[in-house]
């Protein structure tokens, strides 16, 4: 008798509901276990480990193939531009949102809550410097530090010379797609235990925040969740359908194993290959288009972070009955919009950048405390919407360049 090929029950389960079940038991055993559920905290460390370790050989190897798959110069400069043009209208409607929910709501209005650790300010990287910092002494160095940007400089340039050398770069070409290629499945291997590691982080989270510690806050949290919400089905789905003329719901499907490692892990650098992933064979957008975009907006475009620093920093206003000026608004924007540029794609980097934003509208710092023990569960949404936009962004960039392929992303059944 032929042996039984048909795949096994767990094998047929799609990956983005095995994930989803492994985030709700994460978060049961977490309410139940309490400081207990620490004990699963491991799954999830290694699993965080393990995307880590794909992001620099995956990130590098796709962009010079992509790159060399295009065979335009002229195309990479017109994705950079629509790619950084677009982050930045994402990122200042985030921010518009972040100020008009905490302006609506009142989050921090008739609450009485006392604080003193103080917190030491950040500076925000200068446009200059950033510019500056783009461009690796030693790629070999880059590299090995993981500095994303500094990689992207020098994918580009190695993918665009090999271009222009033609026959000889062949053969490095050819090197380069296996690699990527099995990239690509180490990927994919890794995802498989994405529901272990999902439930490892869930229930350590739900086991360390109570609701003792949520409760005084709940009004700030839902303001921030609110306004993520909105943000993503308003801001995304809009600009999907009016520039894109593409089908939201295709992309919140195409993006939803993105979406639970980024919440879970609250590390957008860390859900970087499961990104690209979600892209290529999901949303059907090319290595190329990807392979640049996605790695450029886990490193610079932070919508959910930029959109946290106008909730925040207004709610600590009102919490301190500092009324706000017109002009501090326009700040609040400026500097948030830079202040999430800076930020690293990595957990809390968010709360540190928020010093930037409160020390430009003469906020007292020692305030930030107030929002620090409640900063996992925030970072948890601002970073589903940091990875988000990217996603969106990718999107509406491949279909412009025509390296979307419709067939995937109208699909139904998702990856
Ligand atoms: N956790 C950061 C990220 O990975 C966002 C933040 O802290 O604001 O995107």
């Amino acid at each position: 008798m032929a042996a039984d090929s048909s795949p096994g029950l767990w094998r047929r389960i799609p990956l983005w509901q095995k994930i989803i079940a492994g985030l709700i038991l994460g978060a049961l055993v977490g309410a139940l276990m309490g400081e207990n559920a620490g004990i699963f905290k491991p799954l999830g460390d290694i699993f965080i480990s393990a995307i880590k370790m794909l992001i620099v050989p995956l990130v590098f190897s796709t962009l010079v193939v992509g790159i060399t798959a295009m065979r335009d110069p002229q195309k990479m400069g017109r994705i950079g531009a629509r790619t950084i043009v677009l982050y930045l209208i994402t990122t200042a409607f985030a921010i518009a949102i972040g100020l008009l929910a905490s302006t609506i709501f009142q989050p921090g209005a008739g609450l009485d809550m006392s604080f003193d650790t103080p917190v030491e300010s950040e500076e925000a990287p200068s446009l200059v410097e950033i510019l500056v910092n783009l461009v690796p002494q030693n790629p070999i160095d880059a590299l090995a530090e993981g500095n994303i940007l500094q990689i992207i400089v020098f994918a580009m340039g190695l993918g665009i010379s090999l271009m222009l050398i033609g026959e000889k770069g062949e053969p490095v070409v050819q090197v380069f797609e296996s690699f990527a290629e099995a990239m690509y499945k180490l990927t994919e291997i890794v995802m498989a235990f994405a529901p272990f590691g999902v439930f490892g982080l869930i229930a350590f989270v739900a086991g360390n925040y109570g609701l003792e510690v949520l409760l005084p806050l709940a009004k700030v949290i839902g303001v921030a969740y609110l306004a993520s919400i909105v943000h993503v089905l308003v801001v995304y789905s809009g600009m999907l359908v009016l520039l894109g003329r593409l089908n939201p719901v295709r992309y919140l499907m195409g993006i939803l194993d993105a979406l639970v490692v980024a919440y879970s892990s609250a590390s957008s650098s860390g859900t970087l290959p499961i990104s690209i992933r979600c892209a290529q064979k999901n949303l059907g957008v090319s290595e190329g288009v990807s392979g640049f975009v996605l790695p450029v907006g886990a490193t610079i475009n932070m919508d959910g972070t930029a959109l946290y620093q106008g909730v925040v920093t207004l709610f600590i206003a009102q919490l301190l009955g500092v009324d706000l000026s017109l002009t501090d608004y326009g700040m609040i924007i400026v500097t948030g919009t830079l202040a999430s540029i800076g930020t690293a794609g990595v957990p809390g980097a968010g709360l540190i950048m928020l010093s930037i934003v409160m020390a430009q509208v003469g906020l007292p710092l020692e305030a930030i405390a107030v929002v620090a023990g409640i900063d996992r569960i925030l970072d948890m949404a601002r970073t589903s919407v940091n990875v988000a936009g990217d996603l969106m962004v990718t999107t509406l960039v491949g279909k412009s360049e025509g390296e979307l392929d419709l067939e995937i992303y109208n699909s139904p059944n998702k990856a």
